[in-house]
């Protein structure tokens, strides 16, 4: 049944393009995203950013299929930034595609577009208006989308980017860097300069936002309580992958790209955004920051206070199928 406003006129579904690259909490935001009944996913794209490319389509068409979603095409970016991941991140989402669960799924090889990322994210925005774009890894696809063809940068409503650290500090360690930086927006910075110069409406959920939510045991105890719910059961798994890193804080695994995906349903105040002039460094030993810079910075909404508690609790509800 299409979803009624009080006049009891169909209410139009938020369309949304989802970009991910294929980390645990980028899978658990596809989950996330497949469980909200107010969204029309149009088509899923991957960045082979912290990840490897052929793992995390395998991930995409599973949880695709297991929401029966095969309708949904997903189209594979086969683009790089300057800055590779570390090898040992991009390998660890491959131990979701071995859970049992995950290894039972059934997946429909068809669902893969002959088109690259950029150009299905084109295709959808050539098809449609008013569209959400969603990217929880570095922002190269929706780059070069537009770069590609401006015209349709009038079709995008605004995008979510899990990325970037205005105020706190960064979480890339690297030999020639200073640490201000954030890895999705370090990955390529120079793409992430020309997002932010786009003109696009972002909403930015950085690290100021995302560090009031570390993965918690106890939340996952809740998780586990309803672990009778298929969708609560597996993402308790795919969390229990990422705990070995606690508790030293590099290490720390966030619900990053979980919080950035929340933004689409919790619009009441649960997450409060500021705009802020920002600006992003595309050269050592900063790149990828994106700082304050009033004078010559873009508009940015940028996300700083959280109601973790209703982050929370709107994760276990939604997790409950
Ligand atoms: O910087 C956060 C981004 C998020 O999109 N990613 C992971 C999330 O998917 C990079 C990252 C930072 N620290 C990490 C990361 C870690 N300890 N392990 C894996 N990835
Ligand atoms: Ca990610």
């Amino acid at each position: 049944m299409p979803l009624q406003n009080q006049q009891n006129t169909p209410l139009e579904k938020q369309k949304v393009i989802f970009d991910h690259d294929g980390g645990v909490d980028d899978l658990l935001s596809l989950m996330l995203l497949l469980t909200m009944d107010h969204i029309d996913l149009l088509a899923v794209t991957v960045t082979p950013a912290d990840c490897y490319l052929s793992d995390a389509t395998l991930s995409t068409l599973k949880i695709l299929s297991m929401f029966n979603r095969s309708d949904v095409p997903v189209g594979q970016g086969q683009l790089h930034g300057e800055n590779a991941f570390p090898a040992d991140w991009r390998a660890q989402p491959k131990i979701c595609n071995v859970l049992p669960d995950m290894l039972a799924q059934s997946y429909d090889k068809k669902q893969i577009s002959d088109l690259s990322a950029e150009e299905l994210i084109n295709k959808c925005l050539t098809e449609q208006q008013n569209v959400s774009v969603l990217m929880t890894g570095p922002c190269t696809n929706l780059v070069a989308a537009f770069e590609k063809q401006p015209e349709l940068k009038s079709k995008i409503k605004d995008v979510i980017w899990m990325g970037g650290a205005v105020d706190v500090p960064g979480n890339v360690a690297m030999y020639n860097h200073d640490k201000s930086a954030e890895w999705n927006a370090y990955w390529d910075p120079v793409a992430s300069q020309k997002l932010f110069a786009s003109g696009l409406k972002i909403k930015l959920i950085g690290l100021d936002a995302t560090n009031c939510l570390p993965v918690n045991i106890d939340f996952l105890g809740q998780l586990a309580e309803q672990k009778n719910y298929p969708i609560s059961s597996l993402a308790c798994q795919f969390w229990a992958t990422t705990i070995n890193t606690i508790p030293s804080y590099e290490f720390t695994y966030f619900m990053w790209d979980v919080l950035a995906t929340s933004v689409l349903a919790l619009q009441n105040g649960e997450i409060e955004f500021e705009s802020v002039k920002l600006n992003v460094a595309t050269s050592e030993p900063n790149a990828g920051q994106t700082y304050r810079d009033p004078e010559q910075g873009f508009d940015i909404d940028v996300a700083f206070n959280v109601d973790k508690d209703a982050v929370l609790n709107y994760i276990l509800k939604q997790f409950r199928c």
